[in-house]
């Protein structure tokens, strides 16, 4: 019987037994009642047989469930060997384009020398139009169809506004690049209501057109990984004068603007109470979904925002 206790493999398995010994019809409960009619001899040996078999339940309990931590233990084991695209069906995350896109080029104007900050996307008439020299009822207004909102704020139209925050933070001289989203009643393959763009803006004493050209040359071929013929058309900006559109040569004959430029306009600095006759500079501000379209090849910037997954493992990084 002991020998039978030892060998049993499982919890369940030792109830049962222990019932068919010790319970209600067990066969030592029986035994034990017939006990008033043994000598005494025969009754130690039975009390002797009865401590035996409980000690061994109780032994072979312990065991078991020792047994079972133990099993569990190794089925919940890490196997740090084990792959996980097989051992389970682990989908890999990929970077959207647009975080591969801002990555590249904070790190492409970071080691051109230029700091990154950041500003709110709700913004006031302050610091998106009035002191970027565009004030009430100025008709440049227009070239920003605005989300207003009740409170008189506004969802920023650009990234400029982060120019005015930090000079009027930081004062000058001050080389920074400020990436971010931006917000406008567009909607077409190539505009979005809400779009990317990244500023750049760099005032100090002795700061030229030339030194803006030249830093857009260098940041165009450093992110697309060639160079392009440029072309500088004169353009309009209230906040910049003389105002630029720089233009690449995607494809032979194909022109593309890249975004707005030029030297900032002094009333500008003056909003943030620099002296433009001590201090001027440049600051330019381009749309980062379409370099990223251009970059890698995509045709619908909308495609960008819709959160496809599929589409995302297809163009995904
Ligand atoms: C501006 O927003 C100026 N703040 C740029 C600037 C900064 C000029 C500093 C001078 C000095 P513009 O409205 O052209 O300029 O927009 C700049 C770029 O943003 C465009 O060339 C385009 O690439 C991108 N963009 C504009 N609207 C959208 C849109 N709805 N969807 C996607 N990209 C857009």
């Amino acid at each position: 019987m002991i020998e039978q206790i030892r060998n049993i493999k499982s919890t369940e398995e030792l109830t049962a037994l222990h019932s068919s010994i010790f319970g209600k019809n067990g066969s030592m409960t029986v035994r034990l009642k017939d006990m008033k009619n043994l000598d005494n001899d025969a009754r130690v040996l039975l009390n002797a047989e009865v401590a035996d078999l409980r000690e061994a339940f109780k032994v072979r309990q312990t065991q078991l469930e020792e047994l079972s931590v133990l099993s569990g233990l190794k089925a919940h084991k890490l196997d740090a060997t084990a792959k996980f695209d097989t051992a389970r069906n682990f989908d890999t995350g990929k970077l959207h384009p647009l975080s591969q896109a801002l990555a590249e080029i904070s790190a492409i104007l970071a080691d051109m020398g230029y700091e990154m900050r950041t500003g709110p996307e709700i913004e006031n008439d302050w610091h998106n139009f009035t002191a970027l020299n565009v004030p009430p009822h100025h008709p440049a207004r227009d070239m920003h169809d605005t989300f207003f909102m009740e409170s008189g704020n506004l969802l920023r139209t650009h990234t400029s506004p982060v120019q005015i925050r930090s000079m009027e933070k930081d004062g000058v001289p001050i080389k920074i690049f400020v990436p971010g989203a931006t917000y406008r009643r567009d909607m077409d393959a190539t505009h979005s209501p809400m779009f990317h763009q990244f500023e750049g803006l760099n005032i100090d004493k002795n700061i030229t057109l030339a030194d803006l050209i030249g830093d857009i040359k260098e940041f165009v071929t450093r992110f697309f990984g060639r160079e392009f013929n440029m072309r500088i058309r004169p353009s309009y900006f209230p906040f910049t004068e003389p105002s630029i559109e720089p233009d690449i040569e995607w494809q032979p004959g194909k022109w593309l603007e890249i975004g707005g430029a030029g030297m900032v306009h002094p009333n500008v600095l003056r909003n943030v109470g620099v002296d433009p006759n001590e201090y001027q500079g440049f600051a330019f501000g381009f749309g980062l979904d379409r370099m990223a379209m251009l970059k890698y090849g995509l045709n619908d910037l909308r495609e960008f925002f819709k959160g496809d997954v599929r589409w995302l493992k297809q163009n995904g990084f």
